[in-house]
């Protein structure tokens, strides 16, 4: 029993080992390789940051970090390994004299960083006590150093670097094929495609964009649609995807035209897979711009049904209006043959022999009409 106790304790420090080594070659690479085994220190990975803590995981960092390392005073980089995120710095401070920070595995240099100044890496510069060197990492990778002078004693270390956005979080696409404003963007589930409606090219008169461009998300490419869109108050519209049996497409609700003064109540669906678009019936026009001249102002997409927060009515005031625009939305009691339609909403009329289903809450219900 004992003897098969000491046993289990021998396998398991064994096998503690064989997976410290071997994460460590992972982690290492070609480094391992490197005629460098002659590290006084315990051969497990010891990745901390300037505070003591564990080093950062594979997340971008919130705000860039600088990770400390010590060259010196032995032959050795402290620590000798160090995980950083994409956009971070490592700062080396000399504790020893004669030493370099050089890029490159097998104690060659490869030029992609070194002290003093990343520049002139080979034959290189060797720095004193108390000199600082510091680098930016740009991209994701492990990036084997080496001291110039003591690399063959051993002197290596390496950064990991993950994750790859850019530290703020904002990066760039391909730009647009048209300069193009008050154009509304909508993201087409189901083609995991981007659309951009309408809109206008300029601030002058006649520079409506009566068209829809098409950002393929796939190539990374726009593309402009052949159809035209039915009228040119492209401006300041408010877009949604909306299913109606089970196809989805993109509405637009209201708009105006540069330069001009009044609003339009319209509207229209356009279907980027048919590329077509088609004006619904003025009984589903945006009562919100029962003047005329009323911008829908925020909008947004919810439970298959398109919102409109808010408005501009043009040259006056903001508005504080919120309108529910359902197109499913059907009147509770068909009674025909009284044509008859619901407060907002899609009309029931001219669906003869439409059974019912998908009921909402009606605002009101106006038989006559
Ligand atoms: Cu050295």
């Amino acid at each position: 029993m004992k003897r098969s106790n000491a046993l289990r304790a021998i396998f398991w420090l064994a096998t503690m080992f064989a997976i410290a080594f071997f994460v460590r070659a992972e982690s290492g690479g070609r480094q391992t390789s490197a005629p460098s085994h002659v590290h006084a220190r315990a051969p497990g990975i010891s990745i901390v940051d300037q505070n003591g803590q564990p080093a950062v995981s594979g997340a971008p960092s919130a705000t860039s970090t600088t990770v400390d390392v010590t060259v010196g005073p032995d032959f050795a980089f402290h620590p000798f390994s160090v995980n950083i995120s994409v956009g971070d710095t490592v700062r080396w401070t000399w504790a020893g004299n004669g030493h370099s920070v050089t890029s490159g595995p097998l104690c060659m240099a490869d030029s992609q960083y070194c002290s003093p100044n990343d520049m002139s890496c080979f034959p290189g510069t060797l720095n004193n006590t108390g000199f600082v060197y510091q680098h930016t990492f740009a991209a994701a990778g492990t990036y084997l150093y080496h001291c110039l002078a003591h690399c063959v004693l051993g002197m290596t270390g390496f950064v990991n670097v993950t994750g790859g956005c850019a530290p703020t979080g904002w990066s760039a696409g391909p730009a647009l094929p048209t300069p193009l404003v008050r154009a509304v963007g909508v993201y087409f589930q189901a083609d995991g495609n981007f659309y951009t409606v309408g809109g206008r090219t300029s601030d002058l008169v006649g520079s409506d964009f009566q068209h829809v461009l098409k950002f393929n998300t796939t190539s990374n490419t726009w593309t402009q649609m052949p159809s035209t869109l039915p009228d040119n108050f492209m401006n300041n519209m408010a877009c949604g995807v909306l299913a109606v049996s089970g196809t989805p497409s993109i509405y637009c609700v209201g708009g105006s035209f540069a330069t001009g003064t009044t609003a339009t109540a319209r509207v229209f669906s356009y279907n980027p897979v048919t590329d077509t678009s088609t004006v619904l019936t003025s009984a589903d026009n945006w009562p919100g711009d029962a003047a005329g001249t009323i911008l829908p102002g925020g909008f947004a997409v919810a439970n298959n049904k398109l919102y409109i927060l808010g408005g501009f009515n043009i040259n006056v005031a903001a508005t504080n209006q919120i309108w529910e625009f359902d197109r499913n939305h059907v009147c509770a009691h068909m009674l025909p043959p009284f044509p008859h339609r619901c407060h907002r909403g899609r009309r029931s009329v001219g669906l003869p022999g439409w059974i019912g289903g998908g009921h909402h809450q009606l605002v009101s219900v106006r038989p006559g009409e």
